[in-house]
């Protein structure tokens, strides 16, 4: 028996560390337990209800253990095995006809974090594609509109340490659900809470995080209209103007605009704010009233706030906040968001990417969160898509347009992955991916700074091979010469990561990238603007053809927005991550992890489900001009009237009517970053069978 220490690589911001028991005494290496290794520096030995039970997952009889090529209808999920000559003769002939017919832009690759390690997000498939000539695809689903927007202010995408929150006096967490979705930062939270700290949870929809909003020490739990933030931020720009909160010497020497920007918020007054938010006039000031006096206090927000059409303005003007009370002074005070950059400046991205292996070609770009799109209407089209580390079909917004796309007879698709997901069934050939623990990886967390190393604790299974290894075969099958693509995993490694002691991290198991020693980001105040100050004016926004301040306009799809839209479908809809056993959309298919979260459902207020004659457990159907779908109704007290809430992650094969929370939801992309507005999505609700009528469907999904 031996124990092999490993980092989860699922795309979440705690990136546990593991250990793995293996038994070597069954002819072929035997993983029999996974835990979280006691001795890791942010962890702690724990994990979470999802990879808990990792082990069902890499022995689940549902994997896919070797390739597969389709014999029923597209979407239908009925494969035969083939030898993984076969389907790589087969992919390569594929793909070379569809490069001789229409170019080879006529190729699109497809992948998200479902690994994020860094051999398996992009060990080769970069220099794979680039070397073909394919259509690049704009990664952007996660964070880069969050980093846009702050660097619009701030000039970087380097935020404080969330351990860091350990030292705060006030926690605004905004937008995020850290119980749920970040559930290791919780302990630091509360540890800060014990030394006095109070927090505030800014959401439309009452969390786990904001049921631990004690009002008795003085928390809060504010609940906007989903969109309606940057309002919120000019009327607390206002009162901390107002009632002279500002910190003046902070903001003389290290800020630059803040007469425009003064100017500008004097008629964001509370009551203004308080009828675009939804809030009360008086919950606003004294929230801004708390933040211009209470030090050291930090801002804490993650993914959720950036899926909006506004989503970049709303961290760009976030980012005002810390520096109008000088909050980059203090231990503990400041903006956390995902310290990604601060792992990645340790990346060199040419060479891991080989941007030369273009070779002067420029192929089109394709924003992933518009995959519906690129399938259907782009032109010249998309003749072939290869899919790894992701479940487009479940996860893109706008859902029926992709499934339109994928149904398509003239496309031809590969999908390599560990389970028969909704779009592998739409796959013409889908090949076996190896989970974490069948390959050597690095892991760079953006949760917390400690980059993690993953030891292979027992060979792939079946015929299983990792991400790197599939490009290699593919390359060869292909019959390309290019020496850069078959490198081995060392190689790429080394060549990742040039300054980083590769062999201390594998012997160590994690080390901490390099952070400013005092804890302090900023704390010298100069920031890497052209000004060298925070930009609460920035002027090279004006050349974009955008306001140089920070700006509230209302996402078209909302109550602000499109006012006849907003007519026939008044409902605000959220689709955020919501089941503890869920990742994204891995895990509802297993039997230990989707049952026990029940199913999916239409979450609604009391009152919207009253005029509405909705009681709770009848079948709704909730539509808009994208889709309709059908849903149990659930009746609740965590929403606002005029916000409904799906959660995501459940696969077609849940629902009762095979459509997703997806299905609805907007693919507008946000202003910047390439990022998309999930979450402003309207809907109208109404009911389709009474719950006697639906007794069938619930048991049905219950056993799905
Ligand atoms: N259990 C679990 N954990 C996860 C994941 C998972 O699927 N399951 N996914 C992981 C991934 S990939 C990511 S990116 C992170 C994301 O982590 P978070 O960013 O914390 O999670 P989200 O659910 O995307 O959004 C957080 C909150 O934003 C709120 N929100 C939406 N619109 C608005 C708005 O306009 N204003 C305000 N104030 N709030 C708004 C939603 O109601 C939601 O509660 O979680 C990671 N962790
Ligand atoms: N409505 C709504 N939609 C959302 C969100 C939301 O909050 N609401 N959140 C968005 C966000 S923040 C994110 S990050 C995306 C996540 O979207 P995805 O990254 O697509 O996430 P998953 O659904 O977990 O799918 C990952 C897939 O990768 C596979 N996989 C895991 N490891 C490997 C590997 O090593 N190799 C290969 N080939 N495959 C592997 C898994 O089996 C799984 O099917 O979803 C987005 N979609
Ligand atoms: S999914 Fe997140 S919380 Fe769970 S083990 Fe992995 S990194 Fe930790
Ligand atoms: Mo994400």
């Amino acid at each position: 028996m031996r124990t092999v220490h490993g980092t989860c690589h699922h795309d979440c911001p705690d990136s546990c560390g593991w250990t793995v028991s293996v038994d070597d005494d069954q002819g072929v290496p035997v993983a029999i337990g996974l835990r979280g290794d006691p001795d890791h520096p942010y962890s702690a030995g724990e994990l979470c209800p999802k990879v808990n039970r990792f082990i069902d997952r890499v022995y689940s009889p549902d994997r896919v253990l070797r390739p597969m090529r389709r014999v029923g209808a597209k979407g239908e999920g009925r494969f035969e095995p083939i030898s993984w000559d076969d389907a790589l003769a087969e992919i390569a002939s594929r793909l070379h006809d569809v490069i001789e017919r229409h170019g080879a832009e006529a190729v699109l690759p497809f992948s998200d974090a479902g690994n994020q390690s860094l051999l398996a997000y992009n060990g080769l498939s970069d220099r794979f594609f680039h070397h073909l000539g394919a259509s690049r695809l704009v990664r952007a689903i996660c964070g880069p509109t969050v980093g846009a927007g702050m660097a619009m202010t701030n000039g970087s995408k380097l935020g404080l340490d969330p351990l860091e929150l350990r030292h705060s006096k006030l926690i605004i967490l905004w937008a995020t659900n850290t119980r749920l979705t970040n559930r290791h930062l919780w302990p630091t939270i509360e540890a800060a809470r014990t030394d006095g700290a109070r927090i505030v949870v800014i959401d439309p929809i009452r969390t786990a995080t904001a049921s631990a909003v004690d009002p008795a020490r003085g928390d809060r739990f504010l609940q906007p209209l989903p969109g309606t933030d940057i309002a919120l931020m000019l009327a607390m720009m206002h009162v901390l103007v107002r009632d002279d909160l500002v910190d003046h010497d902070w903001v003389r020497d290290h800020a630059a605009g803040f007469d425009g920007l003064a100017d500008h918020v004097a008629d964001w007054t509370p009551e203004r704010a308080a009828a675009i938010t939804g809030l009360d006039a008086s919950d606003i000031a004294e929230l801004a009233r708390d933040y211009g006096t209470t030090r050291p206090a930090a801002i804490r927000c993650l993914v959720g706030s950036e899926h909006h059409e506004n989503g970049g303005m709303f961290h760009r003007t976030l980012a005002c906040l810390p520096a109008l009370v000088g909050a980059w002074r203090d231990r503990g005070g400041g903006l956390a968001r995902s310290v990604g950059s601060w792992q990645e400046q340790l990346m060199d991205d040419t060479a891991i990417g080989r941007p030369d292996l273009l070779a002067g070609r420029s192929p089109r770009w394709v924003n992933m969160s518009r995959l519906g799109e690129a399938l259907t209407e782009l032109d010249p089209p998309v003749h072939a898509l290869v899919v790894w580390n992701s479940n487009p079909l479940v996860v893109v917004p706008n859902a029926e347009a992709t499934r339109r796309g994928l149904e398509r007879d003239d496309l031809f698709t590969v999908v390599h992955e560990q389970f028969l997901t909704d779009t592998a069934r739409y796959a013409d050939v889908v090949l076996p991916a190896t989970t974490q623990i069948e390959s050597d990886d690095i892991v760079l967390a953006w949760g917390h700074l400690w980059m993690g190393w993953n030891s292979a604790a027992i060979p792939p299974v079946g015929q299983a091979v990792s991400n790197t290894e599939l490009f290699r075969r593919l390359a060869r099958a292909m019959s390309l010469d290019e020496p850069s693509l078959f490198d081995d995993d060392e190689t790429l490694m080394r060549a990742a990561l040039p300054t980083v002691d590769i062999d201390a991290l594998r012997r160590d198991g994690w080390w901490r990238v390099p952070y400013p020693e005092d804890g302090r980001p900023w704390g010298d105040g100069v920031f890497p603007t052209p000004s060298g100050r925070v930009e609460l004016v920035n002027p090279r926004l004006l050349q974009l053809g955008q306001p140089a301040l920070p700006t509230f306009v209302p996402p078209r799809e909302g109550p602000g927005g499109d006012a006849d839209l907003f007519a026939r479908y008044p409902l605000q809809l959220l689709t955020p991550k919501h089941h503890t056993r869920f990742l994204n959309s891995s895990y509802s298919q297993l039997p230990k992890h989707g049952p026990a979260e029940g199913g999916p459902f239409v979450e609604l207020d009391p009152t919207d489900a009253a005029s509405r004659g909705l009681a709770d457990g009848d079948l709704a159907a909730v539509w808009n001009d994208r889709a309709r779908v059908e849903v149990p109704v659930r009746i609740s007290e965590r929403l606002r009237p005029g916000v409904v809430a799906i959660p995501f992650g459940w696969w077609m094969r849940h629902h009762p009517d095979g459509r997703v929370a997806n299905s609805l939801t907007n693919d507008t992309l946000t202003d910047w970053g390439g990022g998309v507005a999930y979450s402003d999505t309207l809907v109208q609700v109404e009911r389709a069978r009474a719950a006697s009528a639906t007794s069938a469907t619930s048991s049905t999904v219950a056993s799905a």
